[in-house]
């Protein structure tokens, strides 16, 4: 009877430990929670391309701060490979969990393999990864980018409804490989393709920043005599674009029509100044849903697979409105 007793309290001892995360350390337990129990948390993002990255980043700092979670930040400059060490270095360090923002969807195999063989849970922040390993992340809190791309399709099949075409448009990609360039454009595609008049006539790179929508923008506007609309997939793009519609001497939001993505304060600002005509909001904050799942996750409790933020839509009028109060 003892026996068996001590065999139920050493199974419940490795159960415990499993549900820690962190697992039981090879060569002793160097496991970086410190005894009051705080969870360690390796954060890899993306960099500082945008103001949405920027909220972003300030979420997630405050939030651990709040949950009185350990946060190891690392910022990797907009480089895939920088993720990758980074992340690598967290499995190292054996933190509790792992959150990143990955810059592109591909090519994470080997590293997820790597935390999961550690025992280090995984949670995709912000964007997705395709993968065929199974279970090598708990869960991917974000977006939906299809439909934030079909609703500034949309926005564009109404205001054109009773245009006769054709309506050129011009769009201004997200960084190549990502969740949302990927997915707001095919959104966005499936959308315009109600009215055949819509053409989507040039469409490149500006890297989600405002330099690269500006010199994109310069771009198009040199090589398309007529272009209607901009479809920009993210707000800083956006606002490049505006610079460089102006310094060709035509008036954005009127001469040319924007559609935006992020719904960030100066994107919004532009709006409410009639410089833009619509953006779909893209929430930032995702920063204290990432520290509850974390916290869920370091438990050992089943979280959900996917949890989606939700988002809307503003026109002029409603960004007006809506400033004065905004978070980001
Ligand atoms: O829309 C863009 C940023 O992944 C949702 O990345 C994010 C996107 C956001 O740089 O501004």
């Amino acid at each position: 009877m003892k026996r068996l007793f001590t065999a139920v309290l050493g199974i419940a001892t490795v159960g415990v430990l499993a549900a820690c995360g962190s697992g039981p350390a090879p060569g002793g337990d160097s496991g970086s929670r410190t005894a009051g129990g705080t969870i360690t948390m390796g954060f890899s993002q993306v960099g500082a391309e945008s103001g949405w990255r920027t909220a972003n980043t300030t979420s997630i700092q405050d939030a651990a701060k709040a949950a009185g979670i350990n946060l190891k930040f690392s910022d990797a400059n907009g480089v895939q490979e920088n993720q990758i060490s980074a992340i690598r270095s967290f499995v190292q360090q054996r933190v509790d969990v792992i959150a990143f923002s990955p810059v592109v969807r591909t090519g994470w195999d080997a590293v997820l393999l790597e935390a999961k063989n550690a025992g280090i849970p995984v949670i995709l922040t912000d964007r997705a990864v395709d993968t065929q390993e199974k279970d090598v992340y708990k869960t991917f809190l974000g977006a939906d980018f299809v439909q934030e791309g079909k609703w500034a399709g949309e926005w564009v099949v109404k205001q054109y409804a009773a245009t006769p075409g054709p309506v050129n448009i011009v769009q201004l990609e997200g960084t190549t490989g990502s969740d949302p360039a990927l997915e707001r454009s095919s959104g966005f595609a499936d959308a315009i393709a109600a009215n055949p008049g819509l053409k989507v006539i040039a469409s490149q790179t500006g890297d989600f920043t405002r330099s690269g929508g500006k010199q994109v923008m310069e771009a198009f506007l040199k090589a398309n005599p007529k272009i209607d609309v901009v479809f920009a997939q993210n707000d800083d793009m956006a606002l490049g674009a505006i610079e460089a519609i102006q310094a060709a001497g035509l008036k954005p939001g009127q001469d040319i029509k924007i559609v935006a993505i992020d719904a960030t304060h100066d994107g919004m600002q532009a709006l409410a100044d009639g410089k833009l005509n619509f953006i779909v909001e893209c929430n930032p904050l995702l920063g204290p849903e990432l520290m509850d799942l974390a916290k869920k996750v370091v438990a050992g409790e089943s979280v959900p697979p996917r949890v989606v933020t939700p988002d809307q839509t503003f026109d002029q009028q409603q960004a007006a409105v809506a400033l004065p109060d905004r978070k980001y």
